[in-house]
């Protein structure tokens, strides 16, 4: 494919917000020729439709301000902390007129068809006034919250009295005084003009259909230890913010809710209630947007507030949320919304009880009363994230429709472009940070991000840049990891298309984290655009691949530890390791809770062997899982993998016996298998003694400790009992051989190391035993006749493939089988309880095999 044909413009782009105006500044100080159509009469974007009273940014104005010119950040000096709707515009039109960015602004000019040539390699545009353009490149700048959802309520177009809606209110302005004023809607738009519309009202009826949590924003001027911290250093503190979670420089907080005291979390979230920072309420403890009952506690003390503040508890009890964690939904910020329900005038309607019936002539009636109003004003929201851009008819390839394309929910790489639409972008599009940032640095990101990507494809005799399938569906798969490991997906938020009947109810955005998402972009550029297909006259260039692949709590755990700067174990002495292995597993949660736990001993070949028990918290008798712990035959013990155990037990609902067999190198091979089969031996003449029922025994182990739950399987099958009715393998060491491709692949960077591997070996057994079926089990020349398996394997771990080999090798052998492969996941992050949260689907399975293993049904709320 070569570009013959000169287009009109390198680049044009619909929208002359916040995103237009910087991207048309980027390109043309790139040498692109580059023009922006706008359908509103100037500049503005979302800050020229939502002219609203109370519109202010809800992020403080010193951080919602462009970097990218420095003379700009010292000549304009916001008043307030929080800047309302006419200054942002005024900012906006003095970068405009700074900037000379008008004369390449066509403005009244709606877009409503964009098409891909593929012949001539360009967009060809369409105004809805039937103007035409092309270009190479095409740009939705349009905003993520610019397409105005409809009401959806009967009757709209009755009503005789007047209409408003915050997203396009009228330039001149509303006086309210001595009227009757209805507001449906409490989002933030509702929640910023209720109290300045009750000012002026002679009577204010709000319609509230979903209570909203909302915190003060305690606006004033700007405070001066913020703009001192600015104006320190500006380019360290735009830096910061570049590469902070949110797009505000702001120290992350490690430290969960129910670590800390009752006293200590009121502490802290009064001091979040009195900071006025809409990015305080999440960043209060870590783990607020993940964890439901860490998030109770502050949904409970927004609630207090709430009664403390409004004076009829029948009402403030209307506006406690309810039935959403704080922060699933957008959480707003306030100048005295609550207050305002303590005017006599103002009356709160709750839609769930008395749901509108329709609007009506003289106003609207609900299912038992009718209300007359002189206006009614819709506070009712928008189509996010997709709505604006597929409200132009965008076509791309093979005569694709991008509305046809993403009808079950957006497809994009990086939030950025998508596959079958060639040379199209979006700025802050779905599947990128966005409505979860600060939009204006994402914005910064996103267009710098596509002019270094237009100068790459211009410096290197390219025209057509367009992602790859793979690595569209590995980005889609990222986002969707990111977010089903917080509570986000649990709301019907518009950030999941949950407000728009019909929407496909996805989450849009990407919450990964702004620094994360920037990380990963620069990477894709600097691996030659891995999942591009890059092409020009003559030539092409594709790397293809999946930017990241492992699971996002799995990469913060790795980057932790990579953080830490440690020495390889295998370079520690065997009581160094052992030290260090311990002092590790103390800084973890502990598990859940369950019924007992208790420390015992049995009898083992050679003495004592001590165990622990770890007993449900439901009546017994219960089956008896025999477990056996990680660590390479050399490190562990019952409390290196006390957090697994525990949850197996809760999983389970089965009695949990992890057995201390013998080390190494003090007690190398055959030590831990005899072990492991004696205790094995032992529980099952002795289930009822440990609560346990008679016949129902299965095996379990991690890693060595699931080498010697599978030789252990073999051990009874050959030695005439004791009856194992399943083993649960997880990531098993099967095979002496260190050659597999998953070594290699593996080798380094993701704790278990293919070294680390060796080490334990060494220490374990000699070369000459290593072959032996009781340290390689895979060498076992008979494989039939073996308890059904589980068997777990994690992608990014040197033991993946022997394990596929043993569940492989079973299976050939007639054994019942299942494999999980567990995606995104390390050797050592399944058994991480309570930190990886995204291995905790696996481990359900887990403990609903062991329940199929004991011919139990799994109980329904697993
Ligand atoms: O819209 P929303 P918004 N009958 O969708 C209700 C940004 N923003 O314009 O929750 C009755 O949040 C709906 O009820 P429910 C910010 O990101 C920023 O307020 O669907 N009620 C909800 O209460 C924000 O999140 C600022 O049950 C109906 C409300 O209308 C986003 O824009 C200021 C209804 C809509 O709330 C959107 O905010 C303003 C119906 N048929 C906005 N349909 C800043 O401060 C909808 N509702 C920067």
């Amino acid at each position: 494919m070569t570009a013959q044909i000169k287009p009109d413009f390198d680049v044009i782009a619909v929208g002359a917000g916040f995103a237009g105006l910087y991207l048309l500044h980027r390109l043309r100080g790139l040498g692109f020729s580059a023009k922006v159509l706008e359908s509103a009469d100037d500049v503005g974007g979302t800050w020229y439709w939502n002219r609203y009273p109370g519109a202010r940014c809800d992020i403080q104005s010193i951080d919602y301000s462009y970097s990218f010119d420095p003379e700009l950040e010292t000549e304009w000096q916001w008043s307030e902390r929080y800047a309302t709707q006419p200054e942002i515009l005024r900012y906006l039109e003095h970068v405009a007129h700074k900037h000379d960015l008008r004369r390449d602004i066509q403005f009244s000019t709606r877009v409503e068809v964009a098409k891909w040539d593929a012949d001539a390699s360009l967009w060809h545009i369409r105004s809805e006034a039937g103007e035409e353009f092309s270009c190479r490149f095409y740009v939705m700048a349009s905003g993520c919250l610019s397409q105005p959802k409809a009401p959806e309520i009967e009757g709209t177009d009755r009503f005789h009295g007047e209409v408003y809606y915050t997203s396009s209110w009228p330039h001149e302005g509303v006086d309210f005084s001595g009227k009757r004023v209805a507001v449906i809607g409490t989002g933030s738009s509702g929640i910023q003009s209720i109290p300045l519309i009750a000012e002026q009202a002679q009577a204010l009826t709000v319609f509230q259909r979903t209570a909203n949590y909302s915190i003060p924003a305690h606006n004033g001027p700007m405070p001066t230890e913020k703009l001192a911290q600015l104006e320190g250093d500006r380019a360290l503190y735009r830096e910061a913010a570049r590469w902070s979670r949110a797009g505000v420089p702001i120290e992350p907080n490690e430290e969960g809710a129910m670590q800390v005291s009752a006293e200590e979390r009121q502490r802290r979230y009064e001091a979040m209630w009195g900071a006025g920072e809409l990015l305080g309420i999440a960043g209060a403890f870590s783990d607020l947007l993940v964890d439901p009952v860490s998030n109770e506690t502050l949904c409970e003390f927004v609630r207090d507030k709430i009664r403390a503040t409004v004076q009829d508890q029948a009402t403030a009890e209307l506006l406690c949320p309810r039935g959403h964690f704080i922060g699933t939904k957008r959480p707003c910020l306030d100048s005295n919304y609550y207050q305002t329900y303590n005017l006599p005038h103002v009356r709160l309607v709750d839609l769930r009880e008395h749901p509108i019936s329709s609007i009506t002539e003289q106003g609207i009636d609900t299912s038992d009363e009718t209300f007359e109003f002189d206006a009614i004003v819709y506070a009712t929201g928008f189509d996010a994230m997709t709505g604006a851009i597929v409200a132009v008819d965008i076509v791309g390839r093979d005569d694709l429709s991008l509305a046809d394309k993403w009808a079950n929910g957006p497809q994009t790489y990086l939030g950025l472009m998508t596959v079958g639409f060639p040379n199209f972008f979006t700025i802050t599009g779905p599947g990128s940070p966005s409505v979860l940032s600060n939009m204006t640095v994402s914005i910064e990101q996103h267009v710098e991000w596509i002019g270094d990507c237009l100068s790459y494809l211009s410096s290197n005799g390219l025209d057509v840049i367009e992602p790859t399938e793979t690595a569209e569906a590995g980005w889609l798969q990222h986002v969707n990891d990111c977010a089903d490991i917080t509570l986000y997906p649990r709301a019907d938020s518009w950030y999941m298309g949950a407000n728009v009947p019909g929407k496909p109810r996805v989450f849009l955005p990407y919450v990964g984290g702004v620094d994360t998402y920037r990380g990963a972009c620069d990477e894709v550029v600097s691996r030659d655009y891995l999942g591009f297909r890059l092409q020009g006259p003559g030539k092409q260039q594709c790397n293809d691949g999946v930017v990241r692949r492992i699971q996002p709590d799995v990469a913060l755990v790795l980057e932790f530890i990579d953080s830490l700067a440690l020495p390889p174990m295998e370079s520690l002495s065997v009581d160094d390791a052992r030290a260090f292995s311990i002092a590790m597993a103390a800084e973890r949660p502990a598990g859940p809770e369950i019924g007992e736990i208790i420390d015992k001993v049995l009898p083992g070949p050679v003495g004592e062997l001590c165990y622990r028990l770890y007993r449900p918290d439901t009546p017994g008798p219960h089956p008896i899982v025999a477990y056996f712990h990680g660590g390479g035959w050399v490190l562990g013990g019952a409390d290196s993998d006390d957090p697994f155990c525990r949850d197996l037990c809760a999983q389970s609902d089965s009695i949990v016996v992890s057995i201390n067999y013998r080390h190494a190198p003090e007690d190398k091979f055959p030590a831990a298998p005899n072990d492991g089969f004696a205790a094995v031996q032992w529980i099952a003449d002795n289930a009822g003694m440990l609560g346990g029922i008679p016949g129902q025994l299965a095996v379990a182990g991690w890693s060595a400790g699931a080498n010697i739950a599978a030789v252990v399987c073999q051990m009874a099958r050959d030695g005439g009992g004791p009856g194992i009715v399943g083993q649960l393998l997880l990531n098993p060491v099967t095979d002496c051989d260190l050659t597999r491709q998953s070594y290699i692949d593996n080798a380094d960077g993701f704790v278990l190391t293919t070294a680390l591997m060796q080490w334990f070996w060494d220490h374990y057994a000699d070369s000459a035993d290593r072959v032996d079926p009781r340290a390689s089990p895979l060498r076992a020349s008979d494989l039939s006749n073996l308890p059904p398996a589980l068997v777990v394997t994690s992608e990014f771990d040197p033991l993946c493939d022997e394990g596929i080999a043993y569940a492989e090798a079973m299976s050939n052998a007639g054994v019942s089988v299942r494999h999980i492969s567990a995606r995104g996941q390390i050797h050592t992050s399944l058994t991480a309880v309570g930190v990886v949260l995204s291995g905790a689907p696996v481990r359900k399975e887990m403990g609903a095999a062991l329940l199929e293993f004991f011919g139990t049904a799994p109980p329904s709320e697993l």
